[in-house]
């Protein structure tokens, strides 16, 4: 488990690496590691909230024939199964990349939206930009299965942007692919309403913390 420990303590992250051809069934659906979504961190300070994501799915996969492109973070206040606010990860559907959108329609998988939760943006209303990137070549050597490929996500959003909603209640993030063959979600994290003094991002800008899992495993 030690390749995916954050870098440093994280308000909250979840695990769960698999394999396997692209006939492997996940949950809830199929792909092995190349639908895998494997790891998911969230932390805030202040200013920020972080977001990063370990996944073997490829963020350059387009939707076409059984090929499902990337989903975006979702965001549930309240932690009740309606996610209030995306972040757009890509620019599909005409939205803007690293924008933080209050979301007034969600895309839906193969596998019915209680088993998989929200995949893209579809309809909303831009509220401001965070910051957004992703990497497209795979590293290997992370986890249990040596030779499967990983890539990573990572998000910062200015709090400010989520309004009286910050602070306000717990909040859950989520996320998976197009046809949410496989997703994960980081829930109970607890109120933002209480950050921690002096903490600082846990997860550093521009990838350099999450490769860092990677290469550490390699030293
Ligand atoms: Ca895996
Ligand atoms: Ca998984
Ligand atoms: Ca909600």
């Amino acid at each position: 488990m030690a390749d995916w420990t954050p870098n440093a303590s994280v308000k909250a992250w979840v695990v769960e690496d698999q394999t396997g051809g692209i006939n492997t069934r996940l949950t809830p659906g199929y792909g092995g590691q190349a639908y895998d979504v494997e790891a998911l961190y969230v932390d805030y300070d202040v200013q920020y909230l972080y977001l990063a994501l370990v996944t073997g799915h490829n963020p350059l996969t387009q939707n076409g024939g059984n090929h499902y492109a990337p989903g975006d973070f979702a965001i549930d206040f309240g932690r009740n199964g309606s996610y209030e606010f995306g972040l757009e990860t890509t620019g599909s559907n005409g939205k803007t990349q690293g924008g933080l959108y209050v979301v007034s329609q969600w895309g839906t998988g193969l596998w019915g939206a209680a088993n998989e939760g929200p995949t893209s943006i579809l309809a909303g209303d831009l509220l401001g930009l965070g910051e957004m990137a992703y990497t497209t070549t795979g590293v290997a050597n992370m986890g249990g299965h040596a030779a499967d490929s990983h890539f990573f996500y990572e998000a910062r959003i200015p709090v400010a942007l989520f309004g009286t909603y910050w602070g306000a209640d717990d909040f859950g993030v989520h996320w998976t692919m197009s046809c949410a063959n496989d997703s994960l979600k980081v829930d109970s994290i607890p109120g933002a309403s209480v950050p921690e003094p002096g903490t600082l991002a846990l997860l550093p800008l521009g990838l350099l913390g999450m490769i860092g899992l990677a290469r550490r495993r390699r030293a």
